[in-house]
């Protein structure tokens, strides 16, 4: 093979790929308008709200009163007809408005709007998923989400595409509140975790995972995340819920590095980052050899730890360019350092997409630096004199993109 065809062949497989999408925040259709999709949401995304305020001087609380539809608008505004819109998030806007044969050059976002208002949601989806190359949506399902609670209560006929996530955080980071909902929902828990609350909190875990057929938990962790240590968030871990994840055989998700709400009057967009101390994910992924972790950490500065973690630990599972890292120049550089430090044992991205028309630009940004670091991997072995076949080659790439993951979940 040569080096022309070679790097033909990877590319193929890149681009053609059917992803499995293993961490979003979209919703299966029967979950109606919390799926989010259209041109509206797409520009009312909080990555582009924090880029917009930027430039704008109104008080935020003006901002948030705003119908959506005008708060879109000043953020084209700001964003894509006042500056030019080079940053990753608005980028993706346009990636995605062309590749759903829009003509983005026009400026113009009536006739946008008129184009979206005349798809219907679920031609709509197939649509984006096709486009996007995306065959598998996991959720994130939270019980505690008062709007998403009661749709799975009352059952539904599942879209086999979306795959359900159980998300904890409020559980784990807020143990006083989330015990006051347990209680209000039938479990005999009390704020202590005496041995009958510890017991119910599994129910509780049983019954969603059972319900909502999770194919993992999920917590975010802040960045000040100790462990050991005698506090709930630790205690209700170790007690809770990796016996619960071991019973279920189910692998326990965690987003460490996220410092909640540093700018509160930015709301949703408000988030920040900051590094944490890899000794204590050591320790507990050391101390737990029979629970499985996937593992994305959202500061620059833990990647490199992480990939000599998940060289140690066979129950890590490394995932995605989370957030601030979902930027061009990271992704290159974490899928090269992963690739060069743990092979093909990871799943280089994910989407994150809060809207589903995102998930078109996210797959398509990635696949490109994702081929680009794959061409240049082959391209060394080839100089060594090993020669991978085309068969070889689309195995990889669906390891990365999904198969992986799947195995390492027991899954597959
Ligand atoms: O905690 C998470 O799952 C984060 O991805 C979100 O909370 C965040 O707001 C987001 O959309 C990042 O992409
Ligand atoms: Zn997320």
């Amino acid at each position: 093979m040569t080096r022309a065809v070679l790097k033909a062949h990877v590319e193929r497989a890149v681009a053609t790929v059917q992803v499995t999408d293993i961490h979003t925040h979209l919703y299966d259709p029967a979950f109606g308008d919390l799926l989010l999709w259209g041109i509206d949401d797409l520009l009312v995304y909080h990555y582009l709200v924090a880029e917009a305020f930027r430039y704008m001087e109104m008080p935020y609380d003006t901002f948030w009163a705003l119908p959506k539809s005008r708060q879109a608008e000043l953020v084209w505004d700001a964003l894509f007809l006042q500056h030019s819109p080079i940053s990753e998030a608005c980028r993706g806007v346009l990636t995605t408005l062309n590749a759903l044969g829009l003509d983005v050059k026009k400026r113009d976002l009536p006739a946008l709007r008129k184009w979206f208002r005349n798809q219907k949601p679920d031609r709509y989806i197939t649509r984006c998923m096709e486009a996007a190359g995306v065959r598998e949506i996991y959720m994130t399902n939270s019980p505690f989400d008062d709007q998403e609670r009661p749709v799975w209560e009352n059952g539904f006929k599942r879209d086999e595409r979306f795959k359900a996530a159980l998300r904890i955080d409020p559980l784990l980071l807020s143990w006083n509140d989330a015990s006051k909902k347990l209680a209000e929902w039938g479990y005999k828990v009390s704020s202590s975790l005496t041995p009958k609350t510890i017991s119910q909190v599994r129910k509780f875990l049983a019954d969603w995972s059972r319900r909502m057929d999770a194919r993992y938990l999920m917590v975010s962790l802040p960045p000040d995340f100790a462990y050991p240590s005698l506090n709930t968030c630790n205690r209700l871990i170790e007690e809770v819920v990796l016996p619960h994840c071991r019973e279920f055989n189910l692998p326990f998700a965690l987003m460490p590095g996220v410092r909640r709400q540093v700018n509160p009057q930015l709301c949703l967009a408000g988030d920040g980052v900051g590094r944490c101390d890899m000794m204590a994910l050591n320790e507990l992924f050391s101390r737990h050899p029979d629970n499985k972790f996937l593992v994305t950490m959202l500061s620059r500065e833990n990647q490199h730890e992480l990939c000599v973690t998940a060289r140690k630990f066979r129950n890590v599972h490394i995932f995605g360019c989370w957030w601030f890292t979902n930027v061009p120049a990271l992704i290159e550089e974490m899928t090269r350092m992963r690739l060069e430090l743990v092979g093909l044992s990871v799943t280089p991205q994910h989407s994150d997409a809060r809207v589903l028309d995102q998930i078109i630009y996210k797959w398509k940004h990635s696949r490109e630096i994702i081929a680009r670091v794959l061409v240049e991997k082959y391209e060394q072995l080839r100089l060594t004199g090993w020669r991978p076949t085309r068969e070889e080659i689309q195995r990889d790439v669906e390891a990365l993109f999904g198969n992986e993951f799947k195995r390492f979940c027991g899954q597959s």
